[in-house]
């Protein structure tokens, strides 16, 4: 089948995690004012769309991914005034808008929660999922997400719910078509009021194996729940019925984000007929199949190896050619900065390593996402002590493995948290050197990375060489040329030991890109002898050597 053009896979998309992108009113937390002050700032960066991590009434036991009232805005980020304001602010810039939608649970504050577990006869029971006791206990084995047993036992009903993230955060019943309406129903209310698309939070966990069995066992105990929620028997059908009862009927944009998810169920998922998502997000290349090892569970103070994610990223870039479209990322609100993660924070090789980086992902294909703050090269934070933590995953992986079962000391524990915590990524945006960043007039509710005196937009925004302005080339040319958005993709120097290949080919035209890896020269005879024009480069033209690239230089040659 030909490949449909459209918008969304032309676009580049910029993610705000609006408690930390700009606080307009002084208390310390972002807001959509602080947003939309900002426009003209993503305007400057050529970005197409704004992807908003949740903004709906929330009591923030997971930073808003744990909604009360879909229909309300959270008092921290403003009103339902202020989200029209933003929305008409950035239409009028071309910038689109797109909403996070969190539907595989919701915050044990909602309405439909407080009625469900307020009896086993309330006609909401069943919107959740709730099962007796086994054997004194829970119902199954599963662990959830952060930390702990994934069942939540309920003394007035006598009954265990199931969370496969907090105990704040109840998983719906996907199987009950009321809860299915009534999910629709709400996801209509934001498209007639304008948005331009959804991200899924963890759509591939909706549908679960009403067994509900055992899990095979993981080394800190508990079951393992994926192989019965991930994919799971009905998510196809129910995302068909999405589209056909909603999505459809609006020109969006739509990412599921599919922990988990196979190539094989990539397919289904972003079916290149359009009758389910537009894409989806993978998490191979950030898990730890990318060879950073681990200390315990997901922790460690490893680094990803060159070898495991190209041979990743390369498998989803051919094997999804024609079928299904890409999305390609880094960084978002729950991974480490990029530079720190893949490149190097170290100040002779940040910005190098950060746009080399830019470079690797924007020529591949697919629609690209940049996460707030990747565009200046923001790094990873420092923590001193668990009181520095926001996130509960970290919080509650803290009291498991150090205070809980003694099987991480809190050196160790802390020096996985600087690798890889989610509040590596949720520190404040750095606007420019003043008090905080920029960021707020008062208290940040985290603390600022240090380092925000050198690395701000102040300092970079009319700066040619800065990582923001190669960041804005990036997205020039993905924009002037149909070769990057639409060429296949295809691998090159696949056993290079330092170095990233590839070509991209279209009507005859032939991109070339490689990116070094590593901190030292290398030898690459790539460009030897080609005849092209440079689009791009980390180094001055006329500052390449033959057979070889420098220090993290990234080159992109069309030929
Ligand atoms: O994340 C789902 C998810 O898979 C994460 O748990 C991720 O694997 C983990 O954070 C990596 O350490 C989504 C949201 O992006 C995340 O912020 C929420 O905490 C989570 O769902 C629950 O809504
Ligand atoms: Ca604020």
């Amino acid at each position: 089948m030909a490949e449909s053009h459209t918008w969304w896979k032309e676009a580049v998309i910029y993610q705000i995690y609006p408690r930390s992108f700009m606080d307009a009113n002084g208390d310390g937390i972002g807001d959509l004012k602080g947003i939309t002050q900002r426009i003209p700032y993503l305007s400057k960066l050529g970005i197409d769309v704004v992807w908003i991590s949740p903004v709906y009434a929330s009591p923030n036991d997971d930073n808003g991914y744990d909604i009360s009232d879909y229909r309300a805005i959270m008092k921290d980020f403003g009103t339902m005034a202020d989200f029209d304001e933003l929305l008409k602010v950035a239409h009028a810039a071309g910038i689109k808008i797109v909403m996070d939608l969190v539907v595989n649970h919701t915050s044990d504050e909602h309405a439909w929660f407080i009625e469900s577990r307020s009896s086993r006869t309330n006609p909401k029971r069943d919107y959740y999922i709730w099962r007796d006791g086994k054997d004194g206990g829970a119902p199954n084995n599963w662990e959830s997400c952060f930390s702990g047993p994934a069942w939540q036992y309920d003394e007035a009903t006598d009954q265990y719910y199931l969370h496969l993230f907090s105990k704040k955060q109840p998983d719906l019943n996907w199987e009950n078509p009321k809860v299915r309406d009534d999910v629709y129903d709400l996801m209509t209310f934001w498209c007639d009021k304008g948005i331009d698309g959804f991200r899924m939070d963890v759509i591939s966990m909706i549908s679960k194996d009403q067994r509900f069995p055992d899990g095979p066992m993981k080394d800190d105990g508990y079951g393992d729940f994926s192989p019965y929620c991930i994919s799971g028997p009905h998510v196809h059908e129910f995302l068909q019925e999405m589209n056909a009862r909603v999505l459809s009927k609006y020109d969006l944009l739509t990412v599921g984000e599919a922990a988990g998810v196979t190539i094989d169920e990539a397919k289904k998922y972003a079916r290149a007929d359009g009758k389910e998502l537009g894409m989806v997000f993978e998490f191979e290349h950030v898990d730890g199949g990318n060879g950073r090892g681990s200390v315990i569970e997901k922790w460690t103070t490893g680094k990803p190896k060159l070898a495991n994610v190209r041979a990743i990223l390369n498998k989803w870039q051919t094997e999804l050619e024609g079928c299904a479209w890409n999305s390609l990322y880094w960084d978002n609100h729950d991974q480490p900065r990029c530079v720190s993660m893949f490149g190097s924070a170290a100040p002779e090789y940040r910005e190098r390593s950060a746009k080399m980086l830019a470079t690797c992902l924007h020529m591949m294909k697919g629609t690209p996402y940049i996460y707030q703050g990747e565009e200046l090269g923001m790094t990873n934070t420092h923590f001193t002590s668990i009181d520095d933590c926001r996130d509960l995953e970290e919080k509650n992986a803290w009291q498991q493995f150090v205070i809980d079962q003694k099987r991480v000391s809190p050196e160790t524990m802390l020096a996985c948290f600087d690798n890889m915590a989610r509040d590596n990524a949720r520190t404040p945006m750095q606007w420019d050197a003043s008090v905080n960043a920029g960021f707020t007039t008062g208290t940040p509710w985290i603390a600022v990375n240090s380092n925000y005196r050198d690395i701000n937009a102040a300092n970079e925004v009319d700066d040619p060489a800065s990582v923001f302005n190669y960041y804005k080339k990036l997205i020039d040319l993905r924009h002037t040329h149909d070769i990057i958005v639409y060429g296949t993709f295809r691998p090159l120097l696949e056993d290079d030991p330092h170095v990233y290949a590839y070509a991209r080919e279209l009507d005859g035209k032939r991109l070339l890109v490689a990116c070094n890896w590593t901190k030292d020269e290398v030898p690459c005879t790539l460009f030897d002898d080609v005849q092209g024009t440079e689009l791009i480069s980390n180094y001055p033209e006329n500052a390449h050597k033959k057979s070889a690239l420098q220090p993290y230089e990234a080159r992109v040659v069309l030929l």
